[in-house]
């Protein structure tokens, strides 16, 4: 089997559709040396300013994933599409419910070769993704372990996500959870806004998401790249 292209990416910006950014900062954010941009939010993500933010990134040559979270706003012409499982929902309708309402519809024109899924644990329960997917946020480190191992093993999702959003998360237990896979990327996201915690991330996953930060401190996400391709791990 040919190696998915994200499984050398240490780095990646996750731009949101919702969100302003302008010309400049965009410019920064995609010549920066990340490995890709994702695009994706939890909330307010439509067709058309999904659109727009992809004919914006397509103008340099940064690989640009789409993480699916409505059928309306699937869009093609990106390089990859990420298809979020939330493995610690309560309601079924956020691990398959979704995904098989948007496959009955549209399974023809999916671009299977370059479609995968992303295992999501949901971690922090005052994120908008945990209220929104109603997932089970509050777990002890056994059973986070344990979803990471149905993920990796049960499942053999390509992408295992450990998902703190807005909130910096415990390094140690995402350290031991990378240690399980056998097969899946741990993807870690969540409250990157350093250098510091760049590495620190870069040291425990495989793949380091950043998110929030580049709204509010430009300058500081920036640095975030860096950070972790020099960290060796
Ligand atoms: C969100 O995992 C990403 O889906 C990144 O999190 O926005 O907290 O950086 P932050």
């Amino acid at each position: 089997m040919i190696e998915p292209i994200f499984a050398s990416w240490k780095h990646v910006f996750k731009l949101d559709p919702d969100r302003e950014i302008n010309d400049e900062a965009l410019d920064a954010v995609c010549m920066s040396g990340t490995d890709a941009i994702m695009v994706g939010g939890s909330s307010g993500v439509t067709f058309d300013n999904t659109v727009d933010l992809l004919s914006r990134i397509r103008r340099y040559e940064v690989p640009c994933a789409l993480e699916v979270t409505s059928e309306e706003a699937a869009v093609p012409g990106f390089d990859y599409y990420l298809i979020p499982m939330v493995l610690n929902s309560r309601d079924p309708q956020w691990l398959v419910g979704r995904q098989v309402e948007a496959i009955r519809q549209f399974g023809s024109y999916i671009p299977w070769e370059n479609t995968f899924a992303e295992g999501y644990i949901i971690l922090n329960a005052d994120a908008e993704a945990a209220r929104r997917s109603d997932a089970d946020a509050r777990l002890d480190d056994l059973s986070v372990l344990a979803y990471v191992r149905l993920a990796d093993r049960l499942m053999r999702m390509p992408i295992v996500y450990l998902e703190y959003s807005g909130r910096f998360g415990n390094m140690g237990l995402v350290r031991r959870a990378r240690s399980l896979l056998t097969q899946g990327r741990l993807f870690y996201g969540g409250g990157i806004d350093s250098a510091e915690k760049a590495g620190e991330a870069a040291a425990a996953a495989d793949t380091v998401i950043v998110g929030n930060i580049i709204y509010s401190d430009l300058a500081a996400a920036l640095k975030t790249v860096q950070a972790v391709k020099q960290r060796e791990n």
